[in-house]
């Protein structure tokens, strides 16, 4: 039954990629990590494995899923919610999208990234790309995340299958129970999932506990399809997604409660014909609340107490085709808008005075339409290209008389912003032999400033302690991302390696204004976001796979970022040289595990720009141990993991204000699959 789950996820996947589904093992957008459900995909040929993993990646949390993956850095603010970052990039640089839905936190801040409202259970894949390219549904400069969700299959063999688990954790006493269900008939199908998460404060290396960094939430998903007709589908799904009580330790504030609600209905076509291979659209709405809480935190530390609360609103849809050109070229047309609406305020209640209210984030508006046009072409059988272009109209306003008021104290004029803006990649490899490869790739990116750079007010930035607002003369910021790779691969051994350049224009940064006073207490001063000239980053990666014996296996990867911006100041959030390697082994049924992580002190930083701090080197140690049990009719996986088993105390450069990450875990997740 894992193979056939397995099979089901690769047909999915060659779904996701379209192009890919025309039986050509080595397209660019192969590489994948095969869990035991999730797949995780690059658009890099960086990630040359595919790894069957068990039950509990269903378990582990979305972060450390993203964490995983080679050049993938999470900023840290605690123990819930994680940002990721790709080769350095973040924020407003890199898209997130969950099945091409365009979706977005409501916490001004960044609380609330996108993929703390999914987990491992809701999802079929992950496709992660590192520029424009064609599985990108927006414009970027950093490409970002589609998470695939999961759907339910027509006339699975078994007709009803599921899974149950449940997870403890010693550090955080945290517990955790999850379940699935799907049930199978030949023109109607649906799967339900959920979980439960819960955890207390985590304790660093050395027995230190560190405070508000407890959280708890529950996720519910639920998917169904029915076949209209032959070839005729209608997939509807629909998840929530509900936190509270989560604490910051890196930040001012807590999160009383974060809650999303995401819906959508697709219909899609698959015509028998030459021409066009199908036809998918979607439609989607998503909702976020989102509200700030200090009444947990000591007096001391509230000088005066706040409410933050937020939301964020999203309707949008795209209709996506792919097409046969000829026997060798594959094209993929993809229409998609959206309109977004974010809304966040802030009450102060000073001890002997009125209360204060204000806007933070303005009643602020974005509207998208979008054409992406990209074909895929075998050239001979050992050159292989894709050449796409995007072109997006991005529209910016107020919608409320509130928030157009407030801005018109600071800014002059219209607030209206219309930006036209022109994605272009190519992606190219050849094949030596069968065991060398070579591919390069060039991307031209752009993006518009996002609604907090435009718009925002006063929103205050613990990194460097200053508080922000936004300008609407940003340019857009753009680059040029350039990239080159090579491949090996010989019996035992397969060995990649990659280098990168992105080249910025309009790099967008904060900028001290001298003649402003701060809103948060004890801020350092006031920034605005402005456009830098130009800025670089670039950086390498490679990976190991040696397989010397058909038990053991040993998979090393290694990465590298540096950025500067025109004035040779170090770009912050920049992940320092990392390198993480597992060794595996089964014996008799048996999978252990050992994966030391080494990461090496980030000195380049710019304290003066970026309000950054060098951080120390650090050295951790994981292990596990698992095992999958038939038990008919069932099979149940069980693991146990020890995470930083010497307890070492160390926190990564991207951990804001250096929270320390957890000392010694033990994990132990039971997970049983029918
Ligand atoms: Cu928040």
């Amino acid at each position: 039954m894992r193979m056939k789950l397995i099979i089901g996820a690769a047909v999915l996947l060659f779904n996701l990629i379209g192009l890919k589904s025309r039986g050509q093992e080595d397209s660019l957008s192969k590489k994948s990590i095969t869990l035991h459900e999730v797949v995780v995909q690059s658009d890099t040929r960086l990630r040359n494995t595919k790894e069957k993993r068990q039950g509990a990646d269903l378990q582990i949390s979305t972060d450390q899923l993203l964490e995983s993956i080679a050049g993938v850095n999470m900023i840290r603010r605690g123990g819930y919610a994680w940002e990721p970052t790709v080769r350095g990039l973040n924020a407003g640089q890199i898209n997130v999208t969950i099945s091409g839905m365009a979706i977005f936190g409501a916490c001004t801040d960044r609380m609330d990234p996108a993929s703390s409202y999914i987990e491992p259970n809701n999802l079929q894949s992950i496709a992660v790309s590192y520029g424009a390219n064609n599985q990108t549904y927006g414009s970027t400069i950093g490409g970002g995340f589609n998470f695939k969700l999961k759907q339910p299959r027509l006339d699975n063999e078994q007709k009803i299958t599921g899974l149950a688990g449940v997870g403890y954790e010693t550090n955080a006493h945290s517990f955790q129970t999850l379940a699935a269900l799907e049930y199978s008939d030949k023109r109607f199908a649906v799967r339900g999932n959920g979980i439960f998460r819960r955890a207390g404060n985590y304790t660093a290396g050395g027995g230190k506990e560190v405070s508000f960094s407890q959280y708890s939430k529950w996720n519910g998903g639920i998917g169904a399809v029915y076949q209209l007709a032959p070839r005729h589908h209608l997939y509807a799904d629909y998840i929530q997604d509900e936190g509270w009580d989560i604490g910051y330790p890196a930040l001012l504030m807590d999160v009383a409660f974060a809650k999303a609600k995401i819906g959508s209905l697709t219909y899609q076509y698959k015509p028998d014909n030459d021409r066009l291979h199908s036809w998918e659209t979607r439609w989607y709405y998503n909702i976020i609340n989102h509200a700030m809480d200090d009444t947990k935190r000591p007096k001391d530390q509230v000088p005066v107490h706040m409410d933050m609360p937020g939301t964020s609103q999203t309707v949008g849809f795209y209709s996506e085709a792919k097409w046969g050109l000829d026997s060798r070229n594959h094209l993929t047309t993809r229409l998609n808008g959206y309109s977004n609406r974010l809304h966040a305020e802030m009450t102060m209640y000073p001890e002997n005075a009125a209360p204060m209210f204000m806007l933070t984030i303005p009643d602020a508006c974005r509207d998208v339409i979008g054409l992406d046009v990209s074909n895929k072409s075998e050239v001979s059988p050992k050159i292989e290209l894709i050449m796409g272009v995007r072109t997006e109209y991005s529209g910016s306003s107020i919608y409320s008389a509130e928030g157009k008021q407030l801005l018109s104290g600071i800014h002059q004029g219209s607030l209206n912003r219309s930006h036209l803006l022109l994605n272009a990649y190519v992606n190219g490899q050849y094949r030596f032999s069968d065991r060398w490869m070579v591919y390069t790739n060039i991307a031209k990116g752009m993006r518009s400033a996002t609604l907090q750079e435009l718009y925002g007010f006063y929103l205050f930035n613990r990194m460097d302690g200053y508080d922000y607002i936004g300008n609407p003369e940003l340019k857009n910021e753009s680059s040029w991302n350039l990239g080159t790779g090579a491949r090996f691969q010989k019996k035992v051994i397969t060995m990649e390696g990659q280098v990168f350049a992105y080249l910025f224009n309009n790099y967008i940064a904060g900028h001290p204004l001298a003649d402003y006073s701060v809103m948060t207490t004890g801020a350092y001063g006031v920034k605005q976001y402005s456009n830098i000239s130009s800025a670089v980053l670039y950086g390498a990666e490679a990976t190991v796979l040696v397989k010397p014996l058909s038990f053991l296996q040993v998979k090393s990867t290694n990465t590298y970022n540096r950025g500067q911006d025109v004035k040779r100041r170090p770009l912050p959030l920049i992940a320092p040289f990392r390198s993480e390697s597992t060794i595996s082994v089964i014996v008799k049924g048996y999978r252990f595990d050992a994966t030391p992580v080494y990461s090496a002190a980030q000195n380049r930083v710019s304290y003066e720009g970026y309000g950054e701090l060098p951080s120390k080197a650090f050295f951790i140690m994981n292990t596990g141990i698992g095992k999958t049990v038939k038990i008919k009719p069932v099979d149940l996986d069980l693991n146990l993991r020890v995470l930083n088993i010497f307890d070492s105390y160390y926190y990564e450069h991207l951990d804001i204000l250096k929270i320390p990450r957890p000392g010694r875990n033990i994990e132990i997740h039971a997970t049983i699959r029918f």
